[in-house]
């Protein structure tokens, strides 16, 4: 199969992508400035879950479909309506904490969701390749550094879910001669992040003290460790892997690891606040089990691919601080002081006019 797409007369490189998140946004984009014919497969939803890709134009080269990695008939109906050249499956019940609430559907979908994939691909492309969103969370209590040597040791349904995708991954390249690599993406995150997850949580709520409309942050763990990567960045590393000429398992970060609550600190230190004054530790937000400490060796990337991370630690705050402080307060981050001063004053005159009412 060519590697590269073709364009002029030649046959486009047909890449499909499961999900619709902010990983999957960010590969489309890319992928479609490199020429490729991008399918998005998404979950039907009864409030609309496109918001990622609403800017990107629907037509010959990029389309929208549903589907269910729960759904083998969906799956199979894709393929032979698609027949992709290349399936990116970012698709997955991605949530750690949640997965100990839905264990059973976080191992249909993650697992035996790329299973199905698996299948359809040895059923009817067995030339197409395949990219597992494999994750960090599969090394679980394995203390860090973790690099593709390190014993998986996962801590959560989540973890299982991803772990025994990761087999069957490497069980279908050796044993039936595929093209499917896995990625093990360490935490990546952006300003498309999902609400619930910790970094979004709290440049969210941040944004939200300064406008008002908020007190404090309820937050469970905050001396977990994490490696935290730009999600734009590591799509990038992803497509290059997918361009090699054989199928790989590699681990992507940046190889720095910092807790939430520096995380806290960052982010309450660039709008002149203490994060302890905001933040409240709740049971509630308490995993039963919870991986301490993620920090990635990315030592075969860095020797395989001309992929370097660009963004590191302080920038992603400051982006995603800044995207959510203009997205409720409407002021970017540099001119948060003179917003918070015009609100002080609006409060203040509001409160004396109403003293000089009663
Ligand atoms: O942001 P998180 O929910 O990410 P987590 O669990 O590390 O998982 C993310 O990264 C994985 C890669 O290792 C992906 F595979 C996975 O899909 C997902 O993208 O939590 C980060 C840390 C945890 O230790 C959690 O216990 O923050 C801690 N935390 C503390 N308070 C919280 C909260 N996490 C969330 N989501 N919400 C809290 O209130």
């Amino acid at each position: 199969m060519a590697n590269k797409p073709k364009c002029g007369g030649y046959k486009m490189t047909t890449a499909l992508i499961t999900g619709g998140g902010q990983d999957s946004s960010y590969l489309a984009e890319l992928l479609l400035e490199k020429g490729y014919k991008v399918i998005m497969l998404i979950r039907r939803a009864s409030y609309p879950n496109t918001q990622r890709v609403d800017h990107i134009p629907e037509g010959d080269n990029f389309q929208m479909d549903y589907f269910d990695l729960s759904d083998t008939i969906s799956i199979d109906n894709a393929f032979q309506k698609y027949m992709p050249d290349i399936v990116f499956n970012m698709a997955a019940q991605s949530h750690v904490g949640i997965s100990f609430k839905v264990p059973e559907s976080t191992i249909n979908f993650n697992t035996l969701g790329v299973l199905r994939l698996l299948e359809a691909i040895r059923k009817y492309k067995p030339t197409c390749k395949f990219y597992q969103a494999s994750s960090s969370e599969m090394f679980g209590i394995s203390p860090p550094p973790q690099n593709e040597n390190t014993p998986f040791m996962p801590c959560s349904p989540y973890g299982v879910s991803k772990l025994a995708a990761f087999h069957l991954v490497r069980t279908y390249r050796e044993g039936y001669g595929l093209f499917a690599t896995n990625g093990i993406l360490f935490n990546h995150e952006s300003e498309r992040r999902g609400l619930n997850f910790v970094t979004r949580k709290i440049t969210l709520s941040i944004a939200e003290i300064l406008k008002g409309t908020r007190k404090k942050i309820e937050l469970g763990n905050i001396d977990a460790k994490r490696d935290w990567g730009h999600s734009r960045d590591y799509m990038k590393a992803i497509i290059e892997l997918m361009e090699m000429d054989k199928p790989n398992d590699v681990v992507i970060s940046t190889g720095e690891t910092y807790s939430v609550r520096d995380f806290l600190k960052e982010a309450f230190s660039l709008v002149g606040l203490n994060w302890e004054d905001y933040v409240v530790i709740s049971d509630k937000q308490l995993r039963p089990f919870d991986v301490p400490a993620l920090l990635g060796d990315n030592s075969k990337a860095l020797s395989i691919l001309k992929w370097r991370p660009e963004i590191k630690f302080k920038e992603l705050v400051r982006e995603m601080l800044d995207n959510d402080i203009r997205q409720v307060c409407h002021v970017s981050l540099k001119d948060i002081d003179g917003y918070r001063k015009a609100l002080a004053d609006f409060v203040d005159k509001k409160i004396v006019k109403e003293l000089e009412h009663d």
